[in-house]
C-alpha cells in the first residue's frame, strides 16, 4: 500500500517480517499517529493480534504465521524435544488471541506442519518460509480478488462498505477494498459510502483514511445511515469482507454486516463479500458453528480520538457501571450474498456446492 506520511511517500504491507522481529503498522493509532511498532518474540506479536494492534482476518493469519516463525527463531538453540515444546506453547498462545477469523487458524495449522520434520534447523527455516509464503498468498489473492470484484462495478457506481478490509486488514490492496482500489485506479467514477463500524469504529478510523490516501471519492456514513442511502436508491452495490465463511456459504464478518445484508436485500441491492480461500472453513457447516467472540465492554462505553489540540485521548460515553453486550461479528446467511469475490473467480449459489468446488481447486493446485 503507498501511504503519504508528513509529505512522504512510502510503499509498504501492514505487516512484514525482518528476521526474529514481526513489524507492522499500529492500527490502533490511525489516523491521528502513524507507528510502526517492532514485536521482537512470538508473545508480544500475540499480545498485538488480541489488542488489535494488527486486526483483519488476513493480517491476523499473516501474524499469526509469523508468530509461529519468531518461535521457531527463539527456540532455535534448543535441542528438538525442547524446541517442540516452545513452539506448542506458542501455538496454544496464538490460537487464543481471537477466535472468529479463521485464517489465524489456518497460518497457524500451515506454519505448524512446516515445522514438523527434519533437524531444528530445518524446521526454523521450513515455518519461516512457510510465514512468508502466507503473506505472498495474501498479495496474490487481493489482486484477483481485485480483477474479478472489478468486473461487478460499473462507471459511476456508489459502493457501500462495512468495517475496514482494506490494505490495513489484508496484503496488499485489501479482499472488500481491492475492486474498489482497481475500479478507480482503471479510470471509473466510483462512490464509496463507508459505515462507521462501531464499536472500534474501522470504517470512520481505518477505511476513510485509506481511500483518503488513494484518493477515492467517499463519504464516512454513521452505521446507522445506511439504509436510508439504500433505500432512496444511492447505493449500487455492497462489498464487504469476512472473518470466516462456513462450507455452506453463511458468512461471518463485523457486527452490523448481517443487517446490511438484510437492508440489501430489501432493496434489490447486490451484497457480495470479498474473501479469499483462507476464509472459508470446512470444518463449520453452518454459521452456527462460528465461534462469535465477545469483547470488553469498555469498547462500548469509552471512544478514543483527538481533541481540537490534537491531544489523544478516551473519554467515555455512557454513565459508570453500564451494562453492555458487545458482540465483534455477526454471521450473515448464505441466502442474503449474491456472490463471493474470491482468489479464483466469483463463486455463486448453491453455496454448498460453489464453495466445495473452489476449495477443491486449492487441492489440486496441491497448495
Ligand atoms: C475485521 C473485519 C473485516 C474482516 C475482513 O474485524 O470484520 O471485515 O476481517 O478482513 P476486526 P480481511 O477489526 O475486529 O479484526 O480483509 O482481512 O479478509
Amino acid at each position: 500500500m503507498r501511504v503519504n506520511i508528513n509529505g512522504e511517500t512510502k510503499e509498504l504491507w501492514t505487516l512484514w517480517r525482518e528476521g526474529v522481529d514481526v513489524k507492522m503498522i499500529d492500527q490502533r493509532l490511525l489516523p491521528h499517529k502513524f507507528e510502526i511498532l517492532t514485536l521482537h518474540s512470538y508473545s508480544e506479536t500475540a499480545e498485538a493480534i488480541r489488542d488489535m494492534a494488527v486486526r483483519g482476518a488476513g493480517a491476523i493469519g499473516v501474524a499469526a504465521g509469523y508468530g509461529i516463525a519468531q518461535a521457531t527463531l527463539e527456540a532455535k538453540g534448543m535441542k528438538l524435544e525442547d524446541f517442540q515444546a516452545f513452539v506448542s506453547e506458542a501455538t496454544n498462545t496464538l490460537r487464543k488471541t481471537r477466535p472468529t477469523a479463521v485464517n489465524l487458524f489456518h497460518a497457524i495449522d500451515r506454519c505448524i506442519k512446516a515445522a514438523s520434520m527434519g533437524t531444528v534447523t530445518e524446521r526454523v527455516v521450513s515455518a519461516c518460509a512457510e510465514a512468508d509464503r502466507i503473506a505472498l498468498d495474501d498479495l496474490e489473492a487481493s489482486k484477483k480478488m481485485g480483477e474479478y470484484g472489478n468486473a461487478l462495478i460499473g462507471d459511476r457506481y456508489r459502493i457501500l462498505t462495512h468495517c475496514n478490509a482494506g490494505a490495513l486488514a489484508f496484503i496488499d490492496n485489501g479482499s472488500a477494498l481491492a475492486p474498489i482500489r482497481v475500479a478507480h485506479r482503471s479510470g471509473k467514477s466510483i462512490f464509496v459510502y463507508a459505515d462507521e463500524t462501531r464499536p472500534r469504529s474501522q470504517g470512520a478510523k481505518l477505511t476513510a483514511w485509506e481511500l483518503k490516501q488513494e484518493g477515492v471519492p467517499y463519504a464516512l456514513i454513521v452505521d446507522n445511515a445506511a439504509g436510508h442511502y439504500m433505500r432512496r436508491g444511492e447505493i449500487d452495490l455492497v462489498i464487504v469482507g469476512a472473518d470466516r465463511i462456513a462450507a455452506n456459504g453463511d458468512t461471518a464478518n463485523k457486527i452490523g454486516t448481517y443487517e446490511k445484508a438484510v437492508l440489501a436485500r430489501e432493496n434489490d441491492i447486490p451484497f457480495y463479500v470479498a474473501a479469499p480461500r483462507m476464509t472459508f472453513d470446512n470444518k463449520c457447516p453452518t454459521g452456527k458453528d462460528i465461534e462469535i467472540e465477545e469483547r470488553s465492554p469498555d469498547e462500548v462505553n469509552w471512544v478514543w480520538g483527538v481533541d481540537e489540540d490534537g491531544v489523544y485521548m478516551r473519554v467515555r460515553i455512557s454513565a459508570e457501571a453500564t451494562t453492555t453486550l458487545n458482540p465483534g461479528f455477526d454471521v450473515t446467511p448464505a441466502k442474503y450474498i449474491t456472490g463471493f469475490i474470491t482468489d479464483v473467480g466469483v463463486l455463486k449459489p448453491p453455496y454448498s456446492r460453489s464453495i466445495r468446488e473452489a476449495l477443491h481447486i486449492e487441492k489440486s493446485n496441491g497448495n
